[in-house]
């Protein structure tokens, strides 16, 4: 029984941090700071509003905030439909194409606003599990632990260039992609010239793993 457990706690974190995906076991490291790979935002035909930029930065609802993104890193970005129009989002290079690297994940709106309420400097993560994102606020007791939402996993889910249109107002939803260099711009294809926010790439460097083998 206990084998068992473990083996689920196992499987739970490898899905949080991506790891069935072909990612090196070294990411597994990085749990603890998943708090800096969480981007919030808001979508709103004037611009997107920045709440939570990637490092743990909050950001006042700032129009088209700089997404500064580590090379190789994994980010999960959540967010709100703000003004109720039409918008979705994508990540482009730097000659407008749409590339083909973000997997959605599905999310409650209650996730989106538990997330947003938490302040920059706590520490915060999400988990996914069968492509479901659920907030992990980590002074509850920890990563993957006490969560209901058990049971299989798919491992891998298909990459899409550019997500769904949603049109409610208050309507949440979520992707997850690994930073690469090719990554210029974010952008809502629906108001491509005013929902348009710049991508900062920084590489390695720090910390990290040092390779990234994308086998
Ligand atoms: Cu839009």
């Amino acid at each position: 029984m206990t084998e068992h457990t473990s083996r689920r706690r196992f499987l739970k974190a490898a899905a949080a941090t991506g790891a069935l995906a072909g990612l090196n076991a070294t990411v597994l490291a990085q749990e603890g700071d998943a708090s800096s790979e969480l981007i919030l935002l808001g979508g709103d035909t004037p611009g997107w509003k920045g709440y939570r930029l990637p490092g743990g930065e909050a950001a006042l609802g700032t129009r088209n905030p700089t997404l500064t993104l580590q090379e190789g890193t994994t980010y999960t970005l959540i967010w709100e439909n703000v003004d109720g129009a039409s918008h979705n989002f994508a990540i482009q290079d730097d000659q407008g194409n749409n590339l083909e690297v973000l997997e959605p994940l599905s999310v409650e709106q209650e996730t989106y606003q538990q997330l947003n309420e938490t302040a920059p400097d706590e520490n915060v993560s999400v988990a996914v599990s069968d492509g479901n994102l659920t907030a992990v606020n980590e002074s509850d007791g920890g990563m993957a632990g006490g969560n209901e939402t058990g049971g299989e996993m798919t491992t891998t889910q298909s990459l899409v260039a550019q997500t769904e249109i949603i049109n409610q107002q208050g309507a949440v939803q979520a992707v997850r992609f690994t930073a690469t260099p090719e990554m210029a711009q974010y952008i809502c294809l629906v108001h491509p010239n005013t929902m348009l926010g710049d991508v900062e790439l920084q590489s390695g460097g720090g910390g990290g793993s040092g390779n990234n083998s994308s086998a």
